[in-house]
């Protein structure tokens, strides 16, 4: 083969062409990785011309298109995701197998992108899968971090962060687009010239746009995500270097660099003040002027702008973006204040993720005017006319000293969504309840979805196949479909099936965890799981603390028919979230002495894997019995996690929060082992004096775990290591762990009984997976296309 021989049908030849020209690897000396890169190369050619294709056909059309923006877009490896949507996965491995290579090991191989933290990051990532699925013209907007959320490990239990680097490797997915660069200012300040304010900013930065393709289930359409990393305008100080001072000659640039080099490792709690508001507002209005950009090049009427453009916030994080795409409105192309403020209310919606007060974003209002002086005059102005047009109205989005992301948001918003219907109920009688009561029709629900194809067909292929035999395949890009599979749950012979599936997957977890982690996994133990990020409110501590309470009754009664169990976690903590990392070092303390009791060990094993991320879920939720989902209720705004569970067979331990309350709705209520007080029971519980004391008091069980943890004999020699949340539990307690705690007990105790009967679970987690089609992130995007963006599918029209 030669160089202009480029193989296009040939899969084979086209990997073996590329390792050679592209990678200009000799074959016989080719490592894992070369043969990687060669093969992500020939899948990226056959994403692109559909690529082109779908942009063509969005500009014949004068296509709306739809801007997500997102700090976040955890999108995990994407070689296997690419090859299962171009449906190339038979002959990607028959290719690589006639290489003597191992195909798994090769996908494996592939470093995870975790730009993001843990749901909105990584529910960003399955609606631009779900977009692309749909042929909805769109592009996600984001960050391209140097260093992705921390790596994490243990030593002695305890939380070691390392930073992560994906991109030490060459990353074939992205392409590089220097044309796209817009030059950036902050800071500096705002002067009158002919009785109009111009900015006049005093550093500025550039931003350097990297495209990666996105293709949907079946190679249809495809999108991009455009994710800007910063650089400076003059990157080397020539004059400096030859004077001498080498690394002041580099400052520039290591300083623009510095925007988009980390991650923010927070979650969920307010994050870090200049550096942090530095890179919202670089990213947002990069992308506002790259928006711009694409419109003006085609439309001369900026009021037209509504009608082709349609931007997401995801969070508050990219809020910036509606004052700045008003600034330039106004400042920039001289449209009339109200004019400009009534474009942009037409284009931007935003996304609420969580009611946690600590979790709002707001900045001082000294910082954010040193930084974005012009923006702080504007979101004056918005408040003014608001108040001018309603008297009545309480919460501006400058008060207190503070400019109010969440409030500023909802402002400039054409609507407002939460995340799933308790949510959306509840930031209409909480958080939102004055705007909402001004503007009754701009907050809408858009429940999460996860994408079937990376969460069902990409991770769990044997439940794939036994699906397909059984309904055929359409249910991959109509979720709705498995509805179908609702007969075969009473068919005793096709249960044995799906239960060979489960049991199977649980194999391979097993011994994985053997051969990575030196651990033994009884496989035919129930597997409890709890993976997502450590939080008070998720309650992790109310899991541990079941497991020693059953440890300590097992111990007593060791002869009694107990079901086996595995509990398994996994999930990281913000560094500086210590209350988090008590937790996590609580539980490696507690495996530590529960694996180590020859008189459990068989019945009661505690297992913590490190680094928990997109490639470690795959792996684990396919091989879960059961899906722990046991946040204070009112807390978690939806979950995201708690549906990929129930779509890969395991049942759910849950409180009604989030979307927990429509899973059980959908699966059945029997189906689910529901327990804890409801929001609006918590609420009122929070207000008894001394609610955890009396708990504790009143619940044997939960006293004797917390004195064990009191005690010392999970810390031996320093039984004050876990002090804060012995104090904690007995104290204040406000997620209400002790006061959930007995329900939970009893809960997690029809959970055994249900899983010594084997059919009868094996029922229950079918119907999990029959009923779960709703929460297919292709239904929320539908929902998002009709309600909130008003866009329409160019499907067919490529
Ligand atoms: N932490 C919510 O807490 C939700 C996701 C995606 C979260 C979680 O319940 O499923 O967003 N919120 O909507 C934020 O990140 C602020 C999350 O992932």
């Amino acid at each position: 083969m030669a160089k202009d021989e480029m193989p296009k049908s040939d899969f084979r030849d086209a990997i073996l062409w590329h390792l050679t020209y592209t990678l200009g690897k000799d074959p016989d000396h080719a490592q894992v990785f070369d043969w990687r890169l060669a093969l992500s190369h020939a899948v990226r050619d056959r994403i692109v011309d559909r690529w082109m294709a779908s942009t063509r056909a969005t500009y014949r059309a004068d296509a709306k298109r739809v801007y997500y923006l997102s700090m976040e877009f955890l999108i995990g490896r994407l070689l296997q995701d690419n090859i299962v949507n171009l449906q190339l996965a038979d002959q990607a491995q028959a290719a690589i197998e006639s290489f003597g290579l191992d195909y798994r090991d090769l996908l494996l191989d592939e470093p995870d992108a975790a730009l993001g933290n843990g749901g909105l990051g990584r529910l960003a990532a399955c609606f631009m899968e779900s977009l692309a699925t749909l042929g909805c013209p769109a592009y996600g907007y984001g960050i391209r971090y140097e260093h992705g959320l921390f790596r994490q490990s243990f030593a002695e239990g305890r939380q070691m962060e390392a930073p992560e680097d994906w991109l030490a490797q060459p990353y074939v997915w992205q392409f590089e687009r220097p044309e796209a660069r817009f030059t950036l200012g902050f800071g500096g300040r705002v002067v009158t010239r002919d009785g109009k304010p111009v900015w006049e900013p005093e550093n500025f930065v550039q931003s350097e746009a990297y495209d990666v393709p996105v293709i949907g289930w079946q190679g249809a359409w495809a999108n991009t995500l455009r994710l800007w990393a910063g650089r400076a305008v003059d990157p080397f100080d020539l004059g400096r270097f030859n004077a001498g001072d080498f690394t002041a000659a580099a400052e520039a640039e290591a300083l623009a660099r510095t925007i988009s080099r980390v991650l923010y490792p927070e979650d969920s709690t307010e994050a870090g003040k200049r550096l942090r508001l530095t890179q919202e507002y670089f990213f947002s209005a990069a992308s506002i002027r790259d928006i711009l950009r694409r419109f003006e090049a085609d439309h001369a009427d900026l009021r037209l702008l509504p009608q082709k453009v349609a931007i997401q916030l995801n969070d508050t994080h990219p809020a910036i973006a509606g004052p700045e795409l008003l600034r330039i409105l106004h400042d920039e192309r001289g449209l009339p204040f109200d004019e400009a403020l009534a474009i942009t209310r037409a284009c931007v919606n935003y996304t609420n993720h969580t009611l946690l007060p600590e979790a709002l974003e707001s900045w001082g209002e000294g910082l954010f005017g040193e930084l974005l002086p012009r923006h702080l005059q504007i979101i004056d102005r918005i408040d003014a006319e608001d108040a001018k047009a309603h008297p009545d109205r309480r919460n501006a989005a400058r008060g207190e000293g503070r400019v109010r992301m969440g409030e500023l948001s909802f402002i400039l918003s054409n609507r407002v969504n939460g995340v799933s219907a308790l949510h959306t109920g509840l930031m209409k009688t909480t958080v939102f309840a004055d705007q909402h009561r001004i503007w009754p029709d701009r907050i809408v629900n858009q429940t999460n979805g996860v994408t079937p194809r990376r969460w069902l067909h990409g991770c769990n292929p044997r439940l794939s196949r036994l699906i397909t035999q059984t309904i055929g395949d359409g249910w991959v890009g109509d979720l709705e479909q498995l509805q179908a599979l609702e007969p075969h749950a009473a068919d005793a012979g096709w249960l044995e099936q799906f239960a060979a599936v489960k049991a199977a997957n649980k194999a391979d977890l097993s011994d994985w965890a053997r051969r990575e982690h030196g651990l033994t996994l009884n496989p035919q133990a129930l597997f409890d799981v709890q993976i997502k990020r450590i939080h008070e409110y998720k309650r992790q501590h109310l899991n541990i603390l079941e497991a020693i309470a059953l440890w300590q009754e097992m111990r007593e009664n060791p002869s009694a028919d107990w079901t086996a169990r595995v509990k398994i976690f996994g999930g990281k903590a913000a560094p500086g979230y210590f209350f988090a990392k008590d937790i996590i070092r609580l539980i490696n303390d507690v495996a530590g002495v529960i694996n180590a009791d020859a008189a459990t060990n068989e019945k009661l094993q505690v297992v913590y894997l490190p680094n928990y991320n997109v490639t470690l879920a795959e792996r684990l939720i396919p091989a879960a019995d059961l899906s722990e989902q046991i946040s204070t209720a009112g807390k978690e705004a939806s979950g995201t996690g708690n549906m990929k569970f129930a779509l890969n067979g395991a049942p759910t331990i849950g409180t009604l929060d989030g979307a927990n309350v429509e899973i059980r709705e959908l699966v059945g209520p029997e189906n689910f082992f529901l327990f804890g007080l409801t929001a609006e029971e918590a609420e009122a519980r929070r207000a008894v004096p001394d609610h955890a004391a009396r708990a504790v008091a009143g619940d044997p069980r939960l006293k004797r775990a917390i004195e064990a943890i009191r005690s010392g004999i999970f810390s031996p020699g320093e039984p004050d290591r876990y002090a804060n949340i012995v104090e904690n539990l007995t104290g204040a307690d406000y997620f209400l762990v002790a006061s959930d705690f007995a329900d939970y007990w009893r809960a997690q105790r029809e959970v055994d009984f249900a899983y010594a009967d084997r059919d009868g679970w094996a029922r229950m987690a079918a119907l999990n997976v029959a009923r779960s089609g709703w929460f297919s992130s292709d239904r929320t995007i539908r929902g998002y296309m009709q309600d909130i963006w008003n866009a329409k599918s160019l499907l067919g029209q490529e």
